[in-house]
């Protein structure tokens, strides 16, 4: 199982994707998704400049070692670009070892731990009436926990609704599913959090006395707020018993949950944007978060990934890893396998991709009743069709931003 053959495939069907594909001398293949928004190409050049010379003539049966390797011995540790990179290569190898053992990855993993995955999906809408049509349309898709973001009366356009007016370049793909703009700059939003303070309640409210008290909601505060102003909406939340609310402050700086934690018991998660389990280490410790939000893209790959949840375990902090469509079918199939093998699985953030992505990337992970499944190909079940690839060159695509209303830039 020596790597003879390392290729790093760009390809834009609905939206701009990065796949390694990794082949060994006795003819197995192996796929990693190397996606970073709006950065596409700075992995691609960190892979092909830096990383596929040092993989020709590996065993790729050695999937510890690989990702040390390529870890440590870079010196420059750390970073989306680098983790994502490492990413690419570790899934590749689990894909490679799982053919090689005849075997689906979640196998290999410990085997499963449930008998499918809870997934959410994304409703929203501009106003309460559109949030409503599409809370329905998601259970009618079969969705058993539904994120909630709406409009906020005199701003614009914001982050995550469906309905906000899409661009050219992305024409047929819905603006939640792909906020950012193709073949342009990026586009500037509006932001003003008292409003928003003000208003997310009240959707709260109407979405549980239409909907009731049972069905899942989460929320995504999109690192928006300051610490005072999270603990201030984590508390207006509590009635609505929240599943989580997500990224209420910037994820940079990880004390700040301290002070959302002392003020409420809405349940935080965190860690889109994160890379390394050093970014979970004092969250984790001091128990400030609810749900790890890393994906396996991002976070160096399922070998990194599982570290992170392994360690979370310990504080019965679960799973909540990130998947919009950003993340391509193979970064997804990886989030599967990990998540139906760790006991620490909390919920697994689920948006279809688009019929183009799907023709792209061929799939063996199901969709049925709320619960996803990774399937029992051998290796982590997703090939990607080269030809259909080929139809579709790399866009240049920005995601948006945010500006007050004195012209300040503020967290997007
Ligand atoms: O690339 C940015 C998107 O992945 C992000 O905006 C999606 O916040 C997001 C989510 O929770 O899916
Ligand atoms: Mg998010």
């Amino acid at each position: 199982m020596i790597i003879d053959k390392a290729e790093v495939i760009v390809t834009s069907p609905d939206r701009n994707f990065v796949t390694l594909k990794l082949t060994t001398d006795d003819g197995l293949t192996g796929l990693g998704d190397a996606t970073l928004n709006g950065r596409e190409l700075a992995v691609v050049s960190y892979l092909s400049e830096h990383v596929v010379p040092l993989l020709l003539g590996r065993d790729a049966s050695r999937i510890e070692d690989a990702w040390q390797f390529l870890y440590r011995s870079a010196y420059w540790r750390r970073g989306p670009v680098t983790m994502a990179a490492i990413a690419a290569v570790d899934m590749a190898l689990w894909d490679i070892k799982g053919k090689a053992a005849g075997m689906p990855v979640y196998q290999l993993l410990g085997g499963a731990s449930r008998s499918g995955l809870l997934a959410y999906g994304h409703a929203s809408g501009k106003d309460t009436d559109e949030l409503f049509d599409s809370v329905r349309e998601h259970q009618e898709h079969g969705y058993r926990a539904i994120r909630v973001q709406t409009g906020v009366p005199g701003l614009k356009s914001i982050y995550g609704i469906a309905s906000n007016a899409t661009y050219e370049a992305n024409a047929g793909v819905r603006y939640d599913h792909e906020p950012a703009q193709r073949g342009g700059l990026p586009n500037e939003e509006d932001w003003d959090t008292r409003s928003y303070l003000r208003h997310i309640p009240t959707v709260f409210e109407a979405v549980r006395n239409e909907f009731g008290p049972e069905l899942p909601l989460l929320h995504d505060g999109h690192h928006r707020m300051t610490p005072i102003q999270a603990a201030q909406l984590g508390k207006s939340l509590e009635p609505y018993d929240l599943f989580w609310l997500e990224d209420c402050t910037p994820a940079e700086n990880q004390e700040a949950l301290r002070l959302v934690r002392q003020h409420t018991t809405t349940p935080l998660a965190i860690g889109e944007i994160f890379n390394t389990v050093w970014d979970y280490q004092q969250i984790v410790r001091e128990q400030l978060i609810d749900y790890v939000r890393s994906a396996v893209t991002h976070t160096g790959g399922i070998t990194h990934l599982k570290k992170v949840l392994d360690y979370a375990s310990q504080y019965q902090i679960k799973s909540g890893m990130h998947g919009p469509t950003d993340i391509s079918p193979v970064g997804m199939a990886a989030a599967m396998h990990l998540g139906l093998a760790i006991h620490n699985f909390g919920i697994q953030e689920y948006m279809k991709h688009g019929e183009k992505t799907d023709a792209v990337f061929q799939q063996s992970y199901t969709w049925a009743d709320g619960f996803l499944h990774p399937g029992e190909q051998p290796g982590l079940g997703v090939e990607l069709d080269v030809d259909e690839a080929g139809k579709y060159p790399y866009i240049r695509a920005y995601l948006p931003y945010n500006r007050l209303a004195d012209g300040t830039v503020h967290d997007w």
